[in-house]
């Protein structure tokens, strides 16, 4: 342990410790705004510089390491008239439209300036954004991509954004220019669009401004919430349900199901339904899949990739086409849900009501969903795409009380039902896990109902190998799938790959609320895992409405129905 003061209190950190762990442990404060725990600390906004005594010079508290014995102060009279004419100048850079910020009220920078009441020099008309004279060379706004926005005007240089890409290792942005009038850029300035990015969002995760965020969707959906002509139904991805409690104060890993329900209805929504639900008919289709590439009876490649996730499968088509025969022509759970609401039974009690088509809207931890609602196949089941983040801001708007509604609210029947598998699809391994339950089943398999060496949130690839079945891989963030298919060795090892974009799955995804916890991730994959654990049925072909869809409606998995409506295709 190191011991050390900070402004005039003794505290003991690790060894190893940065100043900003020190202090943030010590009840002080510093500002950050370039810092997030993931990253290797770059000290470029200075607002975490503090005095130790000897130095000659303020020292960054995010990237210098505590020592025995140092005397640190934080907050002099120079180091807060330091931050904040550092404040001024990014202000004096800044457009004056915080007003209608997609960000307002989580801004970093809008909070900071805020809190120290820093004086903006300049009128709107003056600003030194890029674009403006002095920068005419960079594209200012591009709203291009269907799921990211980038309003470079709003950028701070904090280099998040650039960082977040490389770690996915896509590299879509990075820096231009240098000293100051370096800034984040896409590859020769194109539209987002046009480059390889594959739109998972994990660049707006990090962003602590709004220069980059998901394509804002939900002032549609209060609009047509709001005009009651159409008939809404909702469904709610995996993740949202424990990540939406952060939003609102509630401890992360809080279970929020009800509550989410609760204030869904409240907002105006007339069928609240679970996209668990069609997370088991998914596994009924690509369970049944696999069955048939192994005898040889469908067309595809092996071993067989996982579809459900659109980074993924944008990584696939923007940058390695070859493999498309190695994925699955299940839809996700998302688009399955949008064909079935559109063209199923529950479509069928609606028609009967009204004869207007139903709004049809997902709520999503994820940003990539956007851009998966309109490939081509899949455009038109589903109407809207938001957020969780986007979901927090609609109940904010509307002044629901979350964190004090009551947990109790129930899903409505037909899609509404699912199982424990279905809840886990929220986490990095947990597609491939439910898959096991149901294929153990199938082949008459005595194997356990949970697979621990396929769950965890670190980025990488996890392995089990099941008797009688084979080796398969969950692969957490698309980084790692990168280096796995760098070379053809899992051609050999496995029968099924799961690809999860973000680094722990979609718990982790680009659409979930910003956080600088370190633990975040691991603290919402107990969340998810404990609905799971919890649940009477934790197998997706003991779903009851999904067995009922089948004797109904589907006839089974790969019917003509089923291919028609379930399965889509990929194109280069
Ligand atoms: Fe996921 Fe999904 S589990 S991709 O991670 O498969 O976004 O939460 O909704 O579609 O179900 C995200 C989460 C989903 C889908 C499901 C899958
Ligand atoms: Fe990079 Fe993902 Fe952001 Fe695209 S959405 S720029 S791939 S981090």
């Amino acid at each position: 342990l190191v011991n050390l003061r900070v402004d005039g209190r003794s505290v003991q950190v690790d060894k190893g410790a940065t100043l900003l762990d020190a202090i943030n442990k010590s009840g002080s404060h510093v500002p950050t705004l370039c810092y997030h725990p993931e990253f290797e600390p770059r000290a470029v906004c200075r607002m975490c510089l503090v005095d130790v005594k000897g130095s000659q010079k303020p020292l960054p508290a995010c990237r210098t390491i505590a020592q025995e014995g140092q005397d640190i102060t934080t907050n002099s009279e120079e180091l807060k008239s330091f931050r904040r004419r550092d404040l001024q100048f990014l202000l004096n850079r800044h457009p004056n439209d915080c007003i209608r910020c997609e960000v307002a009220g989580q801004c970093k920078l809008q909070s900071l300036v805020q809190e120290e009441q820093v004086q903006d020099m300049w009128p709107a008309s003056a600003k030194k954004v890029r674009g403006s004279p002095e920068h005419p060379e960079h594209l200012l706004h591009d709203h291009t991509s269907p799921s990211i926005f980038r309003d470079m005007d709003k950028c701070i240089e904090c280099g998040l954004c650039v960082e977040a890409c490389a770690a996915q290792k896509i590299n879509a942005i990075g820096f231009a220019e240098r000293g100051s009038g370096m800034m984040p850029i896409t590859a020769f300035d194109k539209p987002l669009a046009e480059t390889g990015c594959i739109s998972c969002g994990q660049c707006t995760l990090r962003c602590p401004v709004g220069a980059l965020i998901e394509r804002p969707d939900w002032h549609r959906v209060l609009e047509v919430l709001d005009d009651r002509k159409r008939k809404t139904i909702v469904q709610t991805a995996p993740a949202t349900r424990v990540a939406i409690s952060e939003e609102f104060g509630l401890e992360p890993g809080t279970i929020s199901t009800g509550r989410m329900i609760n204030a869904l209805r409240q907002l105006g929504f007339d069928y609240v339904t679970d996209t668990n639900f069609s997370a088991d008919l998914t596994i009924m289709e690509e369970a049944n899949e696999l069955l048939q590439r192994v005898q040889g009876k469908r067309e595809g490649a092996l071993p067989l990739f996982t579809s459900c996730c659109p980074g993924w499968i944008n990584y696939v088509e923007i940058h390695r086409p070859d493999l498309i025969p190695h994925l699955s022509t299940t839809k996700s759970p998302q688009q399955m849900h949008g064909a079935m609401a559109r063209n199923g039974p529950l479509a069928k009690l609606i028609a009967e009501e009204t004869e207007e088509e139903p709004f049809i809207v997902s709520i999503m931890p994820c940003t990539a969903k956007k851009d998966e609602a309109v490939r081509p196949g899949n455009r038109g089941d589903i109407d809207a795409v938001i957020t969780t983040r986007e979901l927090a801001k609609m109940i904010r708007h509307r002044n629901i009380p979350f964190a004090s509604l009551s947990n109790d609210g129930k899903y409505d029947s037909p899609m509404g039902d699912s199982s424990g598998a279905a809840a886990i699809f929220g986490a990095s391994g947990g597609v491939l896990e439910a898959a096991l339950r149901t294929a153990a089943d199938a082949l008459g398999l005595d194997g356990p109902i949970e697979h621990e060496g396929i769950r965890g949130v670190e980025r990488g690839v996890k392995v089990a190998t099941i008797e009688g079945l084979g080796s398969v891989a969950a692969v957490s963030s698309i980084g790692s799938a990168i280096d796995l298919l760098s070379n053809d060795e899992w051609k050999k090892k496995f029968l099924m790959i799961e690809v999860m974009t973000c680094p722990g799955g979609c718990l982790g995804g680009g659409g979930e609320p910003k956080s600088d916890d370190k633990d975040i991730l691991k603290k919402r994959m107990k969340g998810i895992y404990n609905i799971d654990s919890s649940s009477t049925i934790r197998k997706s072909h003991e779903n009851k409405e999904v067995q009922q869809l089948y004797d109904n409606f589907l006839g089974s998995p790969l019917s003509e129905t089923s291919e028609r409506l379930l399965h889509t295709t990929y194109a280069a």
